[in-house]
C-alpha cells in the first residue's frame, strides 16, 4: 500500500511540471511576468499584491490576479474594489493550488492584456511547495504574527522559492517577536545565497525591494 501511494504522488507531481511548463510557454509567448505568491494563512498575501499592483499601475503595467482559496472570493473581491482585474480560483477541498487549474485559468484571460501576472496560492507552508504553477518567480510571503520560527518548521517551502517575504514588520514588537532571528534561520537556511524582503503592506514599507526581486 506505502509503495502504491508513492508511485501516484509521483506521476502527479511529474505530471504537474509537464502543465507548468505549458503555462510557463504560454506566459512567455506572452510576454508576461508572473509570480506565484504562497505563503501562511494571514501572512499578507493579498494586501502584498494589491499594494505591489498600485505600484506597478503607476509604472504603466497591466496587472491582472489569480486569486487562489479553497472557497469564496473574499481575496477577489478585495483586489478587485482596489482597481485590479482577478480571476478567481477555487480549489475545492485541496490545500494549494497546480499547475493544471492555472492553465484553466490562463485560458479564460485575455493574455494580451497583461503585463504582470500575481497568482496568489492557497494560505498553506507545506503543500504549494512541490506544485509549481510555471511562473517565472515563486515567493515565499511569512509575518511576524506567526512567530520566530516558520523558517526551521518549513523548510521545504523556503527550499522551493526564490525569495521570502517577511511582512508586519509594524507590528513585530507588539507581537514579541524579533526579525532578525526569522532573518538568521533563513540565512543559515540559504547559505546566504537568498533574500528575505521585510516588509510592512499595511505601512509601504519593502514594497520597492519586492518589485526589484521580481526583476520589474
Ligand atoms: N499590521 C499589519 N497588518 C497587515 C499587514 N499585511 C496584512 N495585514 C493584515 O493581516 C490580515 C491578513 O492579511 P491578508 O492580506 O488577507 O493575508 P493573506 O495572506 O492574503 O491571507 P489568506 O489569503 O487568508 O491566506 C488582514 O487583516 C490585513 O489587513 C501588515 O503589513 N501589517
Ligand atoms: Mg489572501
Amino acid at each position: 500500500m506505502h509503495n502504491i501511494t508513492v508511485g501516484m504522488e509521483f506521476d502527479i507531481l511529474k505530471e504537474n511540471n509537464n502543465i507548468a511548463n505549458e503555462n510557463y510557454e504560454m506566459l512567455k509567448e506572452h510576454d508576461i511576468v508572473s509570480v506565484d505568491f504562497m505563503g501562511s494563512i494571514g501572512a499578507g498575501k493579498t494586501a502584498l499584491i494589491i499594494k505591489l499592483a498600485e505600484k506597478l499601475r503607476e509604472k504603466g503595467l497591466r496587472v491582472h490576479a489569480i486569486a487562489g482559496d479553497v472557497t469564496g472570493a473574499d481575496d477577489m473581491n478585495r483586489m478587485v474594489a482596489s482597481g485590479m482585474t482577478v480571476t478567481n480560483c477555487n480549489t475545492g477541498k485541496e490545500c494549494h493550488l497546480d499547475a493544471n487549474m492555472i492553465h484553466k485559468c490562463l485560458h479564460e484571460i485575455d493574455l494580451s492584456q497583461v503585463d504582470v501576472l500575481f497568482i496568489e496560492n492557497v494560505g498553506n507552508l507545506v503543500c504549494p511547495a512541490d506544485f509549481p504553477l510555471g511562473t517565472d518567480v515563486r515567493v515565499v510571503v511569512i509575518s511576524t504574527t506567526e512567530g520566530d520560527d516558520m523558517v526551521r518548521k518549513h523548510h521545504d517551502i523556503f527550499i522551493h522559492s526564490d525569495f521570502a517575504v517577511l511582512n508586519k514588520i509594524d507590528i513585530a514588537d507588539a507581537v514579541g517577536v524579533d526579525p532578525n532571528v526569522i532573518l538568521n534561520d533563513y540565512k543559515k537556511l540559504t547559505g546566504n545565497r537568498k533574500v528575505m524582503i521585510e516588509t510592512s503592506a499595511r505601512k509601504e514599507i519593502g514594497l520597492a525591494e519586492i518589485i526589484e526581486e521580481m526583476g520589474l
